[in-house]
């Protein structure tokens, strides 16, 4: 199956003042389209032509490094779209129930999740993503280089964040922790991970 862009599912200049329209402009129009380009490019006679989004990730990790960064950060950036939205985060307030629950017996609770999450993308080195995931049925945070994510390690990823600079720095320079903070407390689209939860459930 080809890989497609996706419209955004907000305006581009929806975000500010935490996410511009410049960055969404280059991000979503040029980054993600090139790994949709190249992705599609890459998937020609690899055979895995037929396969779904998901299983080409799985299936070209550790072996066609060229198709499994394209595809990756396509699944990656199909989602973290959605992880985003206009009047997003709000703290443990604005976290769905089931959720908050699991949050606080698998991670200790709303603001050690948020403490924890915003370390794991600031000690990512490098480009790569922070996550929230869904492993043997409990709530996890990890950190992964490029385009990897938790789908590559047997979890189920509910959130994640991008630091790629590509990300963050026509907004917030090299201050990466300032752009998570914004990401955790004005960003997160709280319903979106909400039903990856349940789904993962
Ligand atoms: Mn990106």
């Amino acid at each position: 199956m080809a890989f497609e862009l996706p419209a955004l599912p907000y305006a581009y200049d929806a975000l500010g003042p935490y996410m511009s329209k410049e960055t969404l402009e280059y991000h979503h129009d040029k980054h993600h389209q090139a790994y949709v380009t190249n992705g599609n490019n890459l998937l020609k006679d690899s055979g895995l032509e037929g396969k779904s989004l998901e299983d080409v990730v799985k299936e070209s990790f550790g072996k066609h490094a060229g198709l499994f960064n394209n595809a990756g950060q396509h699944y990656n950036h199909l989602h973290f779209w959605n992880w985003l939205a206009p009047n997003g985060g709000g703290g443990a307030a604005k976290v769905p129930g089931a959720l908050l629950k699991a949050i606080e017996s698998d991670l200790g609770g709303y603001d050690k999740f948020r403490t924890d999450f915003i370390a794991a993308g600031t000690t990512q080195f490098g480009s790569g993503w922070a996550w929230l995931s869904v492993k043997d049925g409990k709530l996890a945070i990890s950190k992964t280089p490029n385009g990897e994510s938790p789908l590559v390690h047997g979890a189920t990823p509910i959130l994640g964040v991008d630091v790629w600079e590509h990300s963050y720095y026509i907004d917030y320079r090299n201050a990466r922790p300032k752009y998570l903070e914004a990401f955790v407390d004005s960003l997160i689209n709280w319903e979106y991970v909400e039903k990856l939860y349940s789904a993962a459930q």
